[in-house]
C-alpha cells in the first residue's frame, strides 16, 4: 500500500485508531492510579490484551505504539507488529522524544526527537510501523501560546512529516491545545486556528504530501476549570467550523485526541461532529484514554480475567466505531452487558 492508501484506511468510516503509545513514565502513572506495579510484563500484558481483543478487527484501524512495545514478543510466539496486522489493524509507532522546555519562552514547550529521525524510521518500518505520530503541545494562558511556540512546534512538526513520508510511513500531525485552564471555548476556537494554520504552512513548506497524512488535534472545548460549560452541538458546531476553515482540502481525515475528556463525552461528542459533517473529511478517533480508561480498571481488577477486560474495551471501540458514522446514542451505550 502506498501512502496515500494507508491514511485513507486509517480514517476510514466505522473504525479509529488505539494510541497505546504512553511513555513508560505516562504508563507509571496511568498503572499506579489503578495500583499495580509499572514493569515491562504488566504493561505488555494489558496491551496485548486489548490487541487480541475481537474488536480489534472490526474498530481499529490502527494502534499507536510506543518504542518499548513494538519491539516486545506476544505470548502467542509472534511480535507484536505482526500480531496487530494479523487482527486486521495496521501498527504505527510514536516517534516524538517528548515536550521539553523551550528556551526563551515562558514555560512553553517544543517537542523534540528530528535528531537521528531518518535512521530510526528505517528501523521502525522494518519491525512493520506503517505510520508515525509526533505530538506537539500548547497551553492557553496569559499570552500563551506565543508565535515562538507556534512556529517552533509547527516546523518541528512538518520536518518530521517530510522524514516519515521519505520513509514510506504516514505522519500522524497531532498539535494538541491543552484543555487545562480556565479559558473559553471561543479562546480555544482561536488558538487552535492559529495552530492549524501554522501547521499546514510549515506542511507546505516542507513538501509534505497531504493526502498521505492524517491530523489529530483537540476538539474545540472549553478549559477544564471554566465556568461556563458548553453543549455537544456547541462543540461540535465550533469543532467542525474550526477544520473546515484551516484544513486543506487533500487532507483525508481527522482522528481527534480525547484529551482529558471522560469516555462517554468523548464518544457523544465526535457522533454530535459527524453527524453534521458536511465536509469531504472523515473525522474519527484516535484516543488513548477515552478507549482504555475502563479496560485498565477492569484488567487491574482481574489480569487473569481476559473475556471481561475485552468486553469493556470491546464497548468502547465499537461506541466510537458507531460515532464515526453518526450511529451512536445513549440506548446503544445502555446495551453494554457487563
Ligand atoms: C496515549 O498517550 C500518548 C502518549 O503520551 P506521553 O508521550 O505523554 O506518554 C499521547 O500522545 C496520546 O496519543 C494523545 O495525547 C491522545 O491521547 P488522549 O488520552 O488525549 O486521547
Amino acid at each position: 500500500m502506498n501512502i496515500e492508501e494507508i491514511a485513507k484506511q486509517m480514517v476510514a468510516k466505522g473504525k479509529g485508531i488505539l494510541a497505546a503509545d504512553e511513555s513508560t513514565g505516562t504508563m507509571e502513572k496511568r498503572l499506579k492510579s489503578v495500583n499495580v506495579e509499572s514493569n515491562e510484563k504488566n504493561r505488555l500484558h494489558f496491551r496485548e490484551t486489548l490487541f487480541t481483543s475481537p474488536a480489534m478487527a472490526t474498530c481499529i484501524s490502527g494502534v499507536i505504539l510506543f518504542d518499548e512495545t513494538i519491539r516486545q514478543v506476544s505470548s502467542s510466539g509472534i511480535s507484536i507488529p505482526e500480531l496487530i496486522k494479523k487482527n486486521g489493524s495496521i501498527p504505527g509507532i510514536k516517534v516524538d522524544k517528548g515536550a521539553k522546555s523551550l528556551a526563551g519562552s515562558n514555560n512553553e514547550k517544543i517537542t523534540e526527537g528530528l535528531d537521528g529521525l531518518r535512521s530510526r524510521m528505517e528501523e521502525y518500518y522494518k519491525l512493520g510501523a506503517r505510520f508515525a505520530k509526533w505530538r506537539a503541545v500548547y497551553s492557553i494562558g496569559s499570552g500563551s501560546p506565543s508565535e515562538q511556540c507556534i512556529k517552533a512546534n509547527a516546523h518541528a512538526l512538518a520536518r518530521y512529516a517530510a522524514l516519515v513520508q521519505e520513509a514510506k510511513m504516514v505522519p500522524i500531525v497531532e498539535p494538541e491545545v491543552l484543555m487545562d485552564g480556565e479559558h473559553s471555548i471561543d479562546e480555544c476556537y482561536d488558538v487552535t486556528s492559529r495552530v492549524i494554520t501554522e501547521c499546514y504552512k510549515e506542511l507546505y513548506l516542507q513538501n509534505v504530501n497531504l493526502k498521505g497524512t492524517v491530523l489529530k488535534p483537540n476538539m474545540i472545548l472549553p478549559g477544564a476549570s471554566c465556568k461556563n460549560k458548553s453543549t455537544t452541538d456547541e462543540i461540535a458546531k465550533k469543532t467542525l467550523e474550526c477544520l473546515k476553515k484551516n484544513m486543506p482540502k487533500e487532507v483525508p481525515g481527522v482522528a481527534f485526541l480525547s484529551g482529558g475528556q471522560s469516555e462517554i463525552e468523548a464518544t457523544k461528542n465526535l457522533n454530535a461532529i459527524n453527524k453534521i459533517n458536511d465536509t469531504s473529511f472523515n473525522f474519527t478517533f484516535s484516543y488513548g484514554r477515552a478507549l482504555q480508561q475502563s479496560a485498565l480498571k477492569t484488567w487491574s481488577k482481574s489480569m487473569k480475567n481476559t473475556s471481561d477486560i475485552q468486553k469493556v474495551f470491546d464497548h468502547r471501540a465499537t461506541m466510537n466505531g458507531a460515532s464515526t458514522e453518526a450511529k451512536w446514542n445513549e440506548k446503544l451505550e445502555q446495551s453494554f452487558a457487563a
